[in-house]
């Protein structure tokens, strides 16, 4: 199986990557690690939370496994490997109160892990894509209320030097947090993810703080960056293309609403610092007092933007059912194993209204794109078949080329994901890897849609 595309076809400082996050393959979570707990530890030990109780406890064994999973990377013939760091492995409270105070705050074994995995990049021709939060908050600060309250800007801001000093010299780029709308929304109102809250005024709260510690880690990455480190520093958002479902005005409204809450509302925010004003007029009595002041640091000059891109959304609504009218409905197309559509037009869609509308000539970087499916090792020839994956991936590169040649300034694209993977509330069930991970043996078999890459990069 191959893709029906040539690497040249992307010019030749296009990169391709592939991507992973920390809680989702690293494991090494035992006391020996003195990593500290996080709030998804907790949040998926609770009954109900997380599909079979699955937590990421081993995970893909990453934290051990690394050098083989690198090579994996390599022989695949990518430039880049964008992963995450994990919060409380490098400060197990989450709090570090500077270089003379905080010595013990830092968990050596947790630096020195970083250094060896970057290290190991380096020596594999890899570019380091670095996200510094991919959602593992630590549970010390979880216990103060975590995004919900504002002071987590300041000690993610704290972390962000850290990271800077430490690694800055090394990385090619770093991204301050993971998919806001994820950390927010999904986590705060929808109680999806960890700390599982359905609540409105947790999530605006969160909503507004997510992109407070975005400005500050921005400030702080660059503050702390040694003379002659650069790498570029950015933000990774995640899109879905909202549609009305139906030709009703319910459907309309419910759409426009969607939009500015998932789309418009952080990127609005870090790039232009503005909020879409239906979201703030309809959420304003939950808004943290003198929000309007934290603009500016919001706002932050960026190097680049990512854009995470998976599927569309069809938008019902409900007559008169107010603000949080936002039923979805499933739409006609194919879908994947989590039923979502695959929907490669979106893609061009959401790369071409970026660049129009806030983006301009910064350059994107699509940081996510894949799909799930319920992947099986062939007991005949030891194979994984995964032909749907080979299409999804070609018809979004594909969206991507449309999307550059109508002038969008994208520079790279990372498949999500390496590896099968701890997949959050969904558990290990739905496997997104380029790589099967068989989690009784840690036996990793690269699938067809790994060597579709590997013959379009070789
Ligand atoms: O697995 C997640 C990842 O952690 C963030 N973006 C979406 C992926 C698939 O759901």
């Amino acid at each position: 199986m191959k893709f029906n595309l040539a690497k040249s076809d992307f010019g030749h400082d296009f990169l391709f990557g592939a991507a992973t996050a920390a809680y989702q393959i690293e494991g090494g979570q035992g006391p020996e690690t003195r990593r500290g707990s996080c709030h998804w530890d907790t949040f998926a030990a609770t009954r109900g939370n997380v599909v079979g109780l699955e937590t990421g406890v081993t995970a893909c064994d990453h934290y051990n496994r690394w050098p083989e999973d690198l090579d994996l990377l390599k022989a695949g013939g990518f430039d880049a490997y964008r992963f995450s760091f994990a919060w409380p492995r490098i400060m197990p409270t989450g709090k570090y109160g500077g270089k003379r105070n905080g010595k013990d705050a830092l968990n050596q074994m947790g630096l020195d892990f970083y250094d060896r995995l970057i290290d190991g990049m380096l020596e594999r021709g890899l570019k380091p894509f670095a996200t510094a939060y991919h959602w593992d908050l630590p549970s010390v600060l979880a216990d103060e209320g975590g995004w919900m309250n504002a002071s987590v800007a300041d000690r993610f801001a704290d972390y962000c030097a850290v990271l800077a000093e430490r690694y800055g010299d090394r990385l090619a780029s770093i991204a301050t947090i993971n998919e806001p709308w994820c950390v927010a929304w999904l986590s705060h109102a929808m109680g999806v993810h960890a700390p599982g809250h359905r609540d409105l005024r947790a999530a605006t709260r969160a909503m507004h703080h997510v992109l407070l510690a975005h400005g500050k880690g921005v400030q702080a990455l660059r503050a702390h960056l040694s003379p002659g480190a650069r790498p570029d520093v950015g933000l990774v958002l995640n899109y879905e293309k909202a549609e009305p479902a139906f030709d009703t005005d319910a459907a309309r409204h419910a759409a426009a609403t969607w939009h500015a809450l998932y789309n418009q509302w952080y990127v609005g925010g870090a790039i232009q610092g503005r909020y879409p004003t239906m979201i703030t007029e309809a959420l304003a009595e939950f808004m943290p007092e003198g929000w309007q002041d934290d603009m500016s640091t919001i706002a932050q000059p960026l190097d680049f933007l990512g854009v995470n891109y998976y599927t569309r959304v069809r938008m019902a609504g409900l007559p008169d059912a107010g603000f949080l009218a936002l039923e979805s409905v499933p739409g006609p197309l194919d879908k994947t194993q989590l039923g979502w559509e695959v929907y490669p037009q979106g893609l061009t869609d959401i790369l071409t209204w970026l660049q129009r509308d806030y983006t301009g000539n910064l350059p994107l970087y699509v940081t996510e794109n894949g799909m799930a499916w319920a992947d099986t090792v062939s007991g005949r020839d030891g194979a994984v078949q995964d032909q749907q994956r080979v299409d999804y991936f070609e018809s979004h590169l594909r969206a991507c080329l449309e999307a550059m040649a109508q002038g969008v300034p994208l520079k790279g694209y990372f498949a999500w994901s390496l590896l099968d993977n701890y997949e959050w509330a969904e558990g290990y069930g739905p496997r997104f890897g380029l790589v099967h991970v068989d989690y009784e043996t840690q036996v990793r078999t690269p699938k067809a849609s790994f060597g579709a890459f590997q013959a379009m990069l070789a």
